[in-house]
């Protein structure tokens, strides 16, 4: 717009997507298009009414900008400043409110409040994670991922950091920076990033026959989960529980989700990364908005000295488990989430995990990599987040009554009022006082030895749980294992470490030590490193070890693909929406073009991608239905004939209907088997989706 003086000056009004789309008062939600006028007046972070949020002050049309101009120099400053270093490990992360509620009375157990009466509720945050790489690398890299809960008790908050595989690489908190050193970007060329298969990783790892244990767990498909949804969490150490009158036993922790266990295979993976990076972002927020709250059972596997005393491992050994079969687990709560945030900086960024966050009736045990962790996060969050008063944070900060002396420093938003800072004092009004029956008491366990650098004994067995974990697997699982080190090992390009980390599997198991010697194209298997300890014996496999022994029942909480093209049959259409929706799942449809489609009966069907945005990979079933003429488009398509035929690679369940099948034969797909479940008519999507519920038609496999 030109003003009387010639000058041209652009204002809200000309530039069309600039703030105030309204709904409900949420900026950015809802509204069609931009309103001038219907949202508050900007002002600056001081409240001071901006009047141009377009220009810079200066002096005539095309002269220097003024120094004086505030509101620009606010705004940039205050942008400069938008970063905060992200964690050095599990950067990348995603967080959900919710509740956590006891579904048993626990008092013989433990005091701790939440625990002393059935029903007992209170609010939980949950951040998961992957480990290694950056805040934006992708989601399904091979990896573990943290399950960090945070829950607000009336006792304070109780942290249980965990991750969704119930062992760890090292067992003394010592190596932690070397562990991360070599598994992130090598520090020369900065890659590769978020992913372990490179040299420096298994450098180090096949130096570490502790870390071997762990490495089966990462090699197999619990690193490559479907979905935060349908995986497991633990609290990996042992912990104790005290009760009121002092009496403590051994705990340890495992989320088990309602959903089932479910993981992608590998190539879905690799695809995944690039067709949907966010893939586990969109899939938590996705089920949330839709009221499919995702829901695990809190259960805990307790024993005593005598147990621990017996047990062929130390129970302080991280990089041991023990087997269910052992002790049995024991459900005591359940944890729904059920809220995302309302911002993700604001929570998700700046929630503060620490182990050393536990209430009274929860105790520690000498895990000296629990013990370590105790300094490492109270130490990371303040340099993370900018000092220690990151307990100001909203998130971050307890949600019943607190009182204590500390005060001042960055950002101190509620500091003690009144003059008693100190304790003692003899003020009436002196503040708070330590409480010795309410407040948090160690376990008094006597404790005596020579003060050395050394480990327990025990420590030394490295093979005998790698070897359970593997012998409980599946024929299908422990070949996804087999071919996860081949790869991995394929992208070390030092022969001599690809060798000195098969050595190890002999120890672990013959056959898939010969697999993967087999795999990488070595001459024989090489000579097994000499075990520091003997391995035990005869340990039984361990079904809940397993994913596919755990998985879903059923399709909810899943989500089909459907690829559909113009002039498909009504009623069969139909017949595939409600029977998807009644089992529970979700669905998207994929169409040659994002406008949608029309049926032969005239109705418009809008789709939810093109079909090169939405290749198979992305859904845990797909259905095909065509026209004549759609399957004749379809078959000039690559995007629909890699729809098609990566389905049928991966195991899928497929649903063919109209002309859909002649379009899977010209994908490449000539001997379709049952997986491939043809939809004639409106009846036969009900028992197409209940086959579905099996996850794959694994024999296609196998
Ligand atoms: Fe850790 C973050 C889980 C060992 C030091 N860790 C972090 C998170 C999870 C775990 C889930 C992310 C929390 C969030 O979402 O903000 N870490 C584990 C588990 C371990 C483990 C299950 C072994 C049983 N960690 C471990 C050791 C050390 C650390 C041995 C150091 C001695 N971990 C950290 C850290 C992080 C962290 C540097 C980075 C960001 C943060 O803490 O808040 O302090």
């Amino acid at each position: 717009m030109a003003d009387q003086s010639g000058l041209y000056t652009p204002s809200a009004e000309t530039q069309s997507s600039n703030d105030t789309k309204e709904r409900k008062n949420v900026p950015g939600e809802g509204g069609e298009t931009h309103q001038r006028g219907d949202g508050p007046a900007l002002t600056t972070s001081q409240g001071i009414p901006v009047g141009d949020n377009q220009n810079t002050l200066r002096v005539g049309a095309r002269g220097p900008a003024l120094l004086e101009d505030f509101h620009f120099r606010e705004k940039i400053f205050h942008f400069d400043h938008e970063r905060i270093p992200e964690r050095v490990v599990h950067a990348r992360g995603y967080g959900a409110h919710g509740y956590f509620e006891a579904t048993e009375d626990l008092s013989d157990l433990t005091s701790a409040h939440l625990f002393q009466e059935k029903g007992r509720r209170v609010p939980a945050f949950v951040r998961f994670s992957t480990v290694a790489g950056n805040k934006g690398s992708v989601d399904l890299a091979r990896d573990v991922r943290g399950f960090a809960v945070k829950l607000y008790t009336e006792e304070g908050n109780w942290d249980i950091v965990g991750n969704n595989i119930p062992v760890f690489f090292i067992q003394d908190a010592m190596k932690f920076p070397d562990l991360i050193h070599s598994v992130k970007e090598a520090p020369d060329r900065a890659f590769p990033q978020a992913q372990s298969a490179h040299d420096n990783f298994w450098d180090f790892i096949s130096l570490m026959p502790e870390a071997m244990h762990m490495v089966m767990w990462t090699m197999s498909d619990r690193a490559i989960p479907r979905s935060f949804r349908f995986m497991e969490g633990f609290g990996v150490h042992t912990f104790r529980l005290v009760t009121a009158e002092g009496k403590s036993q051994f705990v340890k922790f495992h989320w088990k989700p309602k959903q089932g266990l479910q993981s992608v295979i590998w190539d879905e993976a690799v695809k995944i990364n690039g067709a949907d990076p966010d893939f586990h972002r969109r899939d938590l927020w996705t089920a949330i908005q839709n009221g499919d709250y995702p829901e695990w059972e809190l259960g805990v596997q307790v024993f005593d000295d005598a147990f621990a005393d017996t047990f062929p491992f130390d129970v302080l050994d991280a990089t041991k488990l023990i087997p269910e079969e052992d002790v049995p687990v024991r459900i005591v709560g359940r944890l729904v989430l059920d809220r995302m945030v309302d911002n993700f900086f604001a929570e998700t960024e700046q929630v503060a995990f620490c182990t050393q966050n536990i209430v009274p009736g929860i105790d520690f045990t000498n895990d000296p990599l629990l013990q370590g962790r105790n300094f490492s996060y109270l130490d990371t969050q303040t340099k993370r987040l900018g000092g220690p008063n990151f307990t100001h944070i909203p998130i971050n900060a307890p949600k019943c009554p607190f009182h204590h002396f500390q005060q001042d420093g960055h950002m101190a938003m509620h500091n003690p009022v009144g003059r008693a800072n100190y304790e003692p004092n003899g003020w009436a009004q002196g503040g708070p006082r330590a409480d010795p029956e309410k407040g948090h008491r160690s376990y008094p366990e006597q404790v005596d030895g020579e003060k050395r650098k050394v480990r327990g004994e025990l420590f030394a067995d490295h093979y005998s749980q790698a070897r359970q974990f593997y012998i409980s697997q599946t024929g299908i699982e422990q070949d996804h294992i087999a071919s996860a080190i081949v790869f991995e090992l394929s992208k070390v390009e030092t022969p001599a470490i690809r060798e000195r980390l098969v050595a190890h599997l002999p120890n672990i198991d013959k056959d898939l030590a010969a697999k993967v010697a087999d795999g990488l194209g070595l001459k024989s298997v090489p000579k097994a490193h000499t075990p520091a300890r003997t391995p035990v014996e005869g340990l039984k496999p361990s079904d809940s070890l397993s994913i596919l022994k755990n998985g879903p029942d059923s399709f909810a909480g899943r989500k089909m693909g459907l690829l559909l093209t113009d002039g498909i049959d009504d009623d069969l259409l139909d017949g595939v929406m409600n029977a998807i929706k009644d089992a529970g799942g979700i669905f998207e449809v994929v169409a040659p073009k994002i406008g949608g489609i029309v049926t032969a009966g005239g109705k418009e069907v809008p789709a939810q991608q093109k079909i090169d945005g939405g290749p198979s990979v992305l859904y845990d079933a797909v259905v095909i239905l065509a026209s004549e003429d759609g399957a004749k488009a379809l078959k000039g398509m690559h995007a629909a004939k890699t729809f098609a035929a990566d389905a049928f690679a991966h195991g899928k369940f497929i649903g063919v209907g109209g002309a859909g099948a002649a379009f899977l034969k010209s994908s490449g797909i000539d001997s379709p088997d049952d997986g491939v479940i043809a939809l004639n008519k409106k009846g036969d999507a009900k028992s197409f989706v209940s086959a579905c519920a099996k996850v794959r038609f694994w024999d296609r496999l196998s």
